[in-house]
């Protein structure tokens, strides 16, 4: 067949995509039916229509999908990333809840997590800020203080030979590390405005770019919420990895870490081996979904 060919969706516009052929060479990709399935970071099978043209016939398998959801529908962020980086930072302030969130939908993946607490530079409101994730820290998950806008190296040794993706809430500087470590990439950032704008989004798309040292990145759009509707409980538990020792432990194999009887997990609570934080984080979650 002459008209197939595959490629890598580099940008997701909703109704279109931008796909990068083998060649280095971009075309713009369209799903078959109304609705589009496929994210940025997905391999494509497609067939061409024009010389810049193709319709997606299918998206190859993957080995992450990173999405969130709600009762009404889902929203796909990434397909194929090996890596979140929680992008937060001194100032706007963040969401604990979140950034909980979105580790629970990256663990899921199997995909790994990097939190980069940026605007270091904004050092009046940099100990807070080191403080509100220090308990993220204490579980392992690498916290990264840097500025995007002075220096954004520290990152670079945790992105080689990753697909990362950068999430976080609009306005904490994911599209400024995109500028900082991809030359030429001129990613649209603003000034938040402390009235009207904030909460507008400058981001609208995803964007994969590629890393000179190998690697790639995904920018996405600012979030306000990350509903997990999707994911079952024991996905939820096992997102929260201090549970994992515990998890199979308690008394009934159907525990909801509540109230029954003989919790592993309560134990665990009640001997400080889980913080009482995570343990509110977790019953947050499984209550509301
Ligand atoms: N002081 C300081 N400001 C920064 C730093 N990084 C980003 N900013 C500013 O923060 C504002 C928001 O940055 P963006 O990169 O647009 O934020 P974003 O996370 O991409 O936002 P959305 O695209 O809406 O999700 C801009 O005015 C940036 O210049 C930093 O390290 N220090
Ligand atoms: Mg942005
Ligand atoms: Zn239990």
């Amino acid at each position: 067949m002459s008209g197939a060919l595959e490629g890598t969706i580099v940008a997701a516009f909703g109704r279109h995509y931008e796909v990068l052929l083998a060649d280095d060479s971009l075309i713009t990709g369209f799903p078959r039916g109304k609705k589009s399935t496929c994210a940025c970071g997905d391999r494509v099978a497609m067939e061409r229509a024009s010389l810049d043209q193709a319709q997606i016939l299918r998206h190859l398998p993957r080995t992450s999908l990173l999405y969130r959801s709600d009762a009404y529908r889902e929203k796909l962020i990434a397909a194929n990333a090996t890596q979140i980086v929680l992008v937060v930072a001194t100032e706007p302030s963040f969401s604990d809840e979140l950034l909980t969130r979105a580790l629970v939908a990256a663990e899921s993946q199997g995909m790994r997590s990097v939190i980069v607490l940026n605007k270091a530079d904004l050092t009046e409101r940099l100990p807070q800020a080191r403080g509100r994730l220090a308990y993220l820290k204490a579980l392992g998950y690498p916290v990264l203080e840097l500025s995007a806008r002075a220096d954004a190296a520290p990152l670079l040794p945790f992105l080689a030979g990753e697909l990362s993706v950068l999430v976080g809430q609009s306005g904490m500087g994911k599209s400024t590390l995109i500028n900082a470590l991809v030359p030429g990439a001129l990613a649209a950032t603003r000034e938040i405005s402390t009235a009207l704008d904030s909460g507008k989004h400058t981001t609208t798309h995803a964007r994969l770019y590629r890393l000179a040292h190998g690697g790639s990145l995904i920018d996405s759009p600012g979030l306000q919420e990350f509903g997990l509707t999707h994911l079952s409980s024991s996905a939820i538990e096992e997102g929260f990895i201090e549970f994992r020792p515990y998890l199979g432990c308690c008394r009934f194999n159907d525990c909801r870490h509540q109230s029954e009887p003989n919790c592993a997990i309560k134990q665990a609570v009640a001997a400080a081996l889980i913080s009482d934080r995570r343990y509110e984080q977790f019953l947050r979650l499984t209550t509301r979904g």
